[in-house]
């Protein structure tokens, strides 16, 4: 891996599932994942809400117990990319679309949530965002305004438009190195975040994956093997560049 990236350089960092795996949680795609186990139509779109609210909050209900209850902890790829943000001279900007905490647990600050925040609900009727770690239910009256019926997860769904775009896009046309850890990339926008980096004629783009996506001839450096491994090892090689 040469990497010669200016020193006061911008880093974005894209994470998907594939770096909570080895903390315990489910990624989406891979064998066993949670869309073979629930169709996304019945659960993670706005339609699905409408259609049956209690099957899909349910969906996260047992979900978030899973974070509060089981309570995974950060992994050395996590961890790794806290350190960057740390020692790093330059900016540092995680944009993941894992709804789970496990960045801010590994000490990151400059975080992107594109997709939501599992431990986060919001209300329908006076659009109050609260941090919410118990089951939410069709009943559930909003502590803000007191109407049931109008509690959500705070988290974007198939046909809903992600979150914080704009400040994305403009990290991305100031990177100088793009990380993409642990994602398929079958979802966009996220998916074509590599492309809109290598816009600004600059930027380094790395893939760091179990094993290579679809995505992989776009990146000009890959590298594989599990998150806990690999994303240390490029963070090191990084900072003794
Ligand atoms: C949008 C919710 C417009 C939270 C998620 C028709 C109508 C409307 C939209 C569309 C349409 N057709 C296409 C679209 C766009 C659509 C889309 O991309 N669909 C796909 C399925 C084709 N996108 C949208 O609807 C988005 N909104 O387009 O709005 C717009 C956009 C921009 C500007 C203006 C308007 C909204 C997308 C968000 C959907 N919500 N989640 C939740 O329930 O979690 S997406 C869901 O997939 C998760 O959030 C997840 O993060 C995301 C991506 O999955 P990955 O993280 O990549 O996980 P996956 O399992 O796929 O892969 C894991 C990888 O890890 C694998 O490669 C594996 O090899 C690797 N791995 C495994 N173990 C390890 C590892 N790597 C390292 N170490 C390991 N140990």
């Amino acid at each position: 891996m040469n990497i010669n990236i200016d020193k006061q350089g911008t880093i974005v960092v894209l994470t998907g599932a594939g770096i909570s795996r080895e903390s315990g949680l489910d990624t989406f795609r891979c064998e066993g994942g949670i869309w073979s186990k629930v169709n996304l139509e019945d659960v993670a779109t706005p339609e699905a809400f409408q259609r049956n609210p209690k099957l899909v909050q349910n969906f996260y209900n047992a979900r978030r117990a899973q974070l509060t209850q089981e309570k995974p902890q950060p992994n050395a790829g996590h961890l790794a990319l806290a350190r960057l943000e740390q020692e790093w001279p330059g900016q540092v900007l995680i944009v993941t679309q894992n709804i789970d905490n496990l960045h801010e647990a590994a000490g990151s600050q400059n975080i992107i949530h594109m997709h939501g925040e599992l431990l986060k609900i919001r209300c329908n009727h006076c659009e109050a965002l609260m941090v919410w770690e118990d089951d939410v239910h069709v009943d559930t009256p909003c502590p803000h305004c007191g109407q049931s019926g109008g509690l959500r997860p705070h988290v974007v769904w198939f046909g809903e438009i992600p979150l914080q775009m704009e400040e994305i896009y403009h990290a991305l046309e100031d990177a100088d190195l793009f990380m993409s850890i642990g994602t398929s990339g079958n979802v966009y926008p996220a998916a074509g975040f590599v492309q809109a980096a290598k816009q600004n004629g600059f930027c380094h783009t790395v893939e760091l994956n179990l094993d290579p996506t679809e995505g992989a001839v776009q990146f000009a450096e890959t590298v594989y093997g599990p998150a806990s491994q690999v994303v240390p090892a490029y963070v090191d090689a990084l900072l003794k560049s």
